[in-house]
C-alpha cells in the first residue's frame, strides 16, 4: 500500500484548518497522513492544529518561526516525507479551494506518472466564481512561464498537486529559487526537465471558503524573478558544459 503525506501550509486559516482536515481524513483513504506547515499564524492557527494532532495519530505539525513562503513551507513538508519514506506527497492549499474529493482522481493517478496536477484547465476542470481580474492574472501567470520555461502542461500554478517522492530526491531542493508561490511553476519545470511523467486531473476550483488571502504583489515578481533565474541557470549550466540546476 503506498504512503501518502497530505502537506497543508496555513498561515492565519483559523477557520478554515480543523474542517479541512476532517474533510481529508473523513475521506478514510488507506495510508494517508496530514502534515501541517505553520508559520506562527498571528490567528492561532497553530494552537489549532497542535490540538488536532492530540485527536488525530494521522496527524502531525511543524511550527516555523515567522511567515517564510509558501513554497518553502511545501518544500519543508517535502523533506519530512523523503525523510519518513512516503511513496507520494500532496500539497493543497488549507481553505477549500482544493477540494479534498479529489485526492482519490489524484493519487490514482500517480499510477501512470510522476507528477499529477489538480488542474483548472483541462477538460472537465474550471473555476467557480471568479471575477475578470482574477482570471486574468491567472491566465497571464500561465502564459507567462509556458512560453518563458516551456512548460506543458495547461495548468503550471496549480497548487494542488501530488508528487512522487522517489522522482523528488532527484532534484536538490536547496537548489530551489522561488520561496513563495512561483515554487508552484518552478517544480513544474523541474520536473519536465528530468523528464518525469506530467498528468492533469480536472478540478474545479472554489473560492476560499473563510478568511483572506495572502496573495501579494510580492509574489507576482517572484514569479517574473524566478522565471528569469531558471533560464539564466539553464543558459550558465549549458554554456559551462555541465547539466545541473
Ligand atoms: N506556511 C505558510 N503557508 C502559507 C504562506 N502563504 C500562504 N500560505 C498558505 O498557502 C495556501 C494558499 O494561500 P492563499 O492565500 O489561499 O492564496 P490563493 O489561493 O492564491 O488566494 P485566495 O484563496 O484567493 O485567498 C493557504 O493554505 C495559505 O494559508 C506562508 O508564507 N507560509
Ligand atoms: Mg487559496
Amino acid at each position: 500500500m503506498a504512503r501518502t503525506l497530505v502537506v497543508l501550509a496555513t498561515y492565519n486559516e483559523r477557520e478554515n484548518l480543523r474542517p479541512m482536515v476532517e474533510a481529508i481524513l473523513g475521506l478514510e483513504l488507506p495510508g494517508l497522513d496530514i502534515l501541517v506547515v505553520d508559520d506562527n499564524s498571528p490567528d492561532g492557527t497553530g494552537q489549532i492544529a497542535d490540538e488536532l494532532s492530540a485527536e488525530h495519530t494521522e496527524l502531525s505539525v511543524v511550527h516555523r518561526k515567522g511567515k517564510l513562503g509558501l513554497g518553502s513551507a511545501q518544500v519543508g513538508g517535502m523533506e519530512l516525507a523523503q525523510l519518513h519514506g512516503y511513496d507520494y506527497v500532496v500539497t493543497m492549499d488549507s481553505d477549500f479551494s482544493h477540494a479534498p474529493k479529489y485526492l482519490p482522481a489524484l493519487i490514482a493517478a500517480m499510477d501512470d506518472c510522476e507528477l499529477a496536477i489538480g488542474s483548472r484547465y483541462v477538460p472537465g476542470g474550471g473555476t467557480r466564481n471568479w471575477g475578470v481580474v482574477r482570471r486574468l492574472m491567472s491566465w497571464g501567470a500561465n502564459t507567462f512561464v509556458r512560453l518563458g520555461l516551456g512548460l506543458k502542461p495547461r495548468d503550471c500554478s496549480a497548487g494542488f498537486k501530488c508528487y512522487h517522492v522517489g522522482t523528488l530526491s532527484r532534484i536538490d531542493l536547496s537548489r530551489i529559487v522561488a520561496r513563495g508561490y512561483a515554487f508552484q511553476e518552478e517544480m513544474v519545470y523541474r520536473f519536465q526537465l528530468l523528464g518525469a511523467r506530467i498528468a492533469e486531473v480536472p478540478i474545479i476550483f472554489e473560492n476560499r471558503r473563510r478568511g483572506e488571502t495572502k496573495m501579494s504583489l510580492g509574489e507576482i515578481f517572484g514569479l517574473f524573478f524566478t522565471v528569469f533565474r531558471l533560464r539564466w541557470r539553464r543558459l550558465a549550466a549549458k554554456l559551462s558544459g555541465r547539466g545541473g540546476m
